[in-house]
């Protein structure tokens, strides 16, 4: 049972008074128009559509609070194992739709196709406020534009923690998510003269209706001081003391995530950084009032901004800072909740899980092992048994740059007590390697913790997550299989295999087809005749798409759902470009939208997407300078839009550069009249998740092209596909996966296999590379100036770095055969339209192990052992 500080006899009055949900369209309103009028103070007389969105979103909170409520106190009384995931970014986007979506609650049968719509007969919660909006004089679309992104994450790695929570709630487990709570996400994107520029993200200017502000919860955070021994006198291992020199609060601001027909609200609790009100009195009092306020406000900067870097780690002190402050609060928390059950110590790994998203969280590790020690006087050993039963760390990169470091001086004057239990970590680590491998000297310096490095010794934070965890997974088969090859080799020597496991990462599909895609979802239900929408939650059941593939009437239904997001995308490129359309909106129906979407960075290839644009441009204009007829070059080079999307790390020249060079080949592309837009080349400015829901649907054919063997997964593969669209890819990431699942007669792929990487390179590095003839004209005409007439050289190191550095990403080695997969997806596509149209229905009929739902299943059984807690019904 659960203490309550209310008398029973007053309980009474407090069933008599319980707060109801709104059930029907009518209900709605009734909510919708008392939170316009109590909570916004507003009116009949000036309700807009920003006051209509934060309206509906309380209404609709309202409803989840509800139930967020009851799984947080069943959660309680049952007792059972909690999963905690512990993740620097959550990119979260829109919360309203998925809200709306995922309210559906119903999952029986026979209420389907009722005409009076309530939230429990089947499919329609969506539809019941559609149209409860639309009656109250707003439209739907409309007030969902009104909600900012919570952008709180750089890419893959913090959307693959948003699916993560839908997929956890929707599965009932009994999971929190810790991150932070930033005043500025990610920064949006301004295109200037072909210029990325970044402007702060300013999400949190109206008020947030998603989050609850937990006031009551304040963790103290202490930074920096001193280590007092008084305690232990000179034993190494004892308890001692650490007294900070700095303090700062940590506050609780709580977001629900409803599961998908489940009454499971689960909790996503993202820390806040706040000043103590200790107030330095001894700089007050010495007439000091200004730094003392400065001190306050150097508090506030902690949780300030999101580091918008992705797969690069900088190693700023204000970075570390964020990661200490939010692995104290969160585990602080995780540990207080603990106590409350009046366990002993020994049965906290029975009933917590921790996982790791990538290495920032590593330091909760530390402060474990220190809380245990340090605090709760246990033993050193039992203490680090009970840390490493607790965790487990996910990988997402093998690349060098991206792995965590940090340097032990700076480490040291902020956290000198954690520094300390890092060393004795090693050192137990290392005794017990040097006991297994006698006189190998060489490995204990190349698995130690503390890397031997000049200037200065630096902390590699992968190992520690290693040795801190129980287990260790990459994120798609190809990637968890590199891992154990190359840059966690001698851990699997010292572990064995066992530890080392794969979870291939997954997306919900509530999201990224139920949300994103209406069309298509309504099309799937109606065929699988499943108009309960129970797909989504088992996506084995698309599979009875399969034998509609070749009918001609269900192709052209599919085709037309295509069409019909095409130009849902085709508005929003008009809109961005200033009402001014760039897409030739008549032929839209045979024009092939290809389409790169993602950051912007040198491995993910968007260079060779940008070339090989240039030579099909280069090509045409050569057909016709001797002698072809516009038809004849259309034949060989029919219709196409190459769309691109990303964001390039603020510091990050080489991509800056690709963007620069993608929008000056479009300015060029896209004038040029000769060509009578056959081709046209777009760039979208500030992706992110709302603009991803709007791109991907539309896509024929997505770019996913990575340097094989560098992309760790890759997650809008899968979301491309799921929308129907097809893939042109390198044998990388889960592209690999998605073969086998869809059929290779259904994915594009082309290029050098990542076990040739290593060759490859070196014979760049010891012979000058040598271009492609086709590569060479692109490159040769890229430096002559014709996309930078007033600056001929603006591309210089984009060209130099394929010609004379050593082509890292291996550009000259994939170019032609990228080029000739292009020239035969062009061929399908336009050749024989039931083929293509075959190949994206087979490739949605089998998309289904990507589902995150199957991922978290994954996680539950082999690394956190925990079970679902289901709602009574
Ligand atoms: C991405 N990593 C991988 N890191 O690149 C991608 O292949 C994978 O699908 C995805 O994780 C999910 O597993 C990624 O996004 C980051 O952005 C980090 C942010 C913080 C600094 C270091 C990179």
């Amino acid at each position: 049972a659960i203490d309550t500080m209310i008398p029973l006899q007053s309980r009474e009055i407090w069933n008599k008074h319980r707060v109801k949900k709104f059930n029907t369209g009518d209900e709605f309103q009734e909510k919708f128009i008392s939170h316009v009028e109590w909570t916004l103070a507003r009116s009949l007389y000036n309700c807009d559509d920003l006051a209509a969105y934060q309206a509906t979103s309380e209404s609709v909170r309202d409803n989840l609070v509800i139930d967020w409520n009851k799984t947080q106190q069943r959660q309680t009384a049952r007792d059972s194992k909690r999963v905690y995931y512990l993740s620097l970014e959550f990119l979260m986007g829109r919360a309203l739709d998925n809200a709306i979506i995922n309210m559906q609650t119903d999952t029986s049968e026979k209420d389907v196709g009722e005409t009076k719509e309530t939230l429990t007969s089947g499919n329609t919660s969506r539809e019941m406020i559609k149209n409860a909006i639309g009656q109250l004089g707003f439209n739907f679309e409309d007030v969902l534009e009104q909600e900012p992104d919570a952008a709180l994450g750089n890419g893959g790695l913090g959307r693959l923690a948003a699916c993560f929570v839908d997929s956890m709630a929707t599965g009932d487990y009994p999971a929190w998510g810790y991150g932070l709570r930033y005043q500025y996400g990610i920064f949006a994107q301004k295109i200037i003269n072909g210029y990325q520029v970044e402007t702060p993200d300013y999400w949190l200017n109206f008020a947030n209706p998603w989050e609850v502000e937990r006031s009551e919860i304040q963790v103290p955070i202490n930074f920096y001081g001193y280590v007092d021994r008084a305690q232990s006198g000179s034993s190494t291992l004892a308890p001692v003391d650490w007294i900070g020199g700095e303090r700062v609060l940590a506050v609780a601001y709580d977001m629900p995530i409803p599961g998908f027909k489940t009454s499971t609200v689960n909790n996503l609790r993202l820390w806040s950084a706040k000043p103590t009100t200790e107030f330095d009195f001894s700089k007050f009092n010495s007439g000091d009032y200004k730094n003392s306020v400065e001190q306050q406000q150097r508090a506030e900067s902690i949780t300030a901004v999101l580091y918008p870097n992705d797969n690069f780690e900088q190693g700023k002190e204000l970075r570390l800072k964020q990661q200490y402050f939010w692995c104290a609060a969160s585990l602080h928390d995780i540990v207080r909740r603990f106590k409350k059950s009046r366990r002993p110590w020994s049965e906290f790994p029975d009933q917590i899980a921790i996982q790791l998203n990538d290495t920032h969280p590593t330091l909760a590790v530390v402060e474990l092992q220190r809380v245990l020690v340090d605090l709760e006087k246990l033993d050193w050993h039992e203490a680090w048994d009970i840390v490493t039963k607790t965790f487990a760390y996910t990988n997402h990169t093998v690349m060098q740059e991206a792995l965590e470091k940090w340097p032990i001086g700076l480490f040291g004057r902020l956290l000198p007590r954690h520094l300390e239990i890092i060393f004795d970590i090693n050192w137990f680590f290392l005794k017990a390697v040097e006991e297994k491998f006698q006189h190998d000297v060489d490995l204990l310096g190349r698995v130690s913790i503390i890397e031997e490095a000049s200037p200065e010794r630096q902390i590699r934070m992968a190992f520690l997550a290693i040795v801190g965890s129980h287990k260790v997974n990459g994120v798609a088969e190809l990637h968890s299989d590199l891992i154990k090859t190359t840059i966690f080799q001698d851990f699997v020597k010292i572990y064995g295999p066992n530890k080392f496991t794969n979870v291939t990462n997954g997306i919900t599909p509530r999201r990224w087809l139920k949300q994103a895609n209406p069309k298509l979802a309504q099309l799937i239900s109606d065929t699988i005749d499943d108009r309960a929408d129970n797909y989504l939650l088992d996506m084995s059941k698309l599979t009875a798409l399969a034998k509609f593939a070749e009918d001609e009437t269900f192709q052209s239904k599919w085709n037309d759902v295509k069409q019909f997001n095409k130009l849902r995308l085709a508005d929003l490129i008009k809109k961005l470009n200033g009402g001014v359309d760039i897409i030739e909106r008549d032929h839209i129906r045979n024009t092939l939208f290809d389409i790169q979407v993602k950051r912007i960075h040198e491995y993910k290839r968007q260079q060779m997407n940008i070339f090989g644009v240039i030579y099909r441009y280069l090509s045409m204009k050569e057909m016709l300078s001797s002698g072809s007829s516009i038809e004849e070059v259309a034949e060989k080079y029919p219709r196409k839009v190459s769309i691109f999307g990303g964001k390039s790390a603020p510091g990050y020249y080489m991509a800056k550069l690709i963007i620069k060079l993608i929008n000056s080949v479009g300015d060029v592309i896209n004038k040029d009249d000769e060509i009578k837009d056959l081709l046209k080349v777009v760039f979208i400015p500030d992706y992110n998740v709302s603009k991803a829901e709007i791109i991907i649907p539309a896509s024929d054919l997505s770019e996913h092209i990575s340097t094989a063997g560098t992309e760790a997964s890759g997650t809008s593969n899968m979301k491309f596909v799921m929308n129907g669209g097809l893939i042109i890819g390198t044998v990388d990431g889960a592209n690999v996966e998605i073969t086998r699942e869809i059929g290779e007669d259904n994915i594009f792929l082309f290029g050098n296999l990542s076990e040739n990487v290593d060759e490859l390179r070196f014979n760049h590095q010891y012979h000058s590379t040598k271009l492609p003839e086709s590569l060479n004209k692109v490159l040769n005409v890229i430096e002559s100036g014709a996309f930078s007439p007033e600056n001929p050289s603006e591309f210089k190191a984009l060209t130099d770095s394929v010609k004379y550095h050593g082509d890292y990403y291996l550009v000259s080695d994939d170019f032609d055969s990228y080029v000739a997969t292009q020239e035969l997806v062009d061929q399908v596509y336009h050749k024989d339209k039931a083929a293509w149209l075959k190949k994206s229905i087979l490739s949605v009929a089998n998309v289904g192990f990507f589902s995150s739902d199957r991922c978290i299943e994954e996680y539950a059984d082999t690394i956190w052992n925990a079970e679902p807690v289901k709602p009574e019904t």
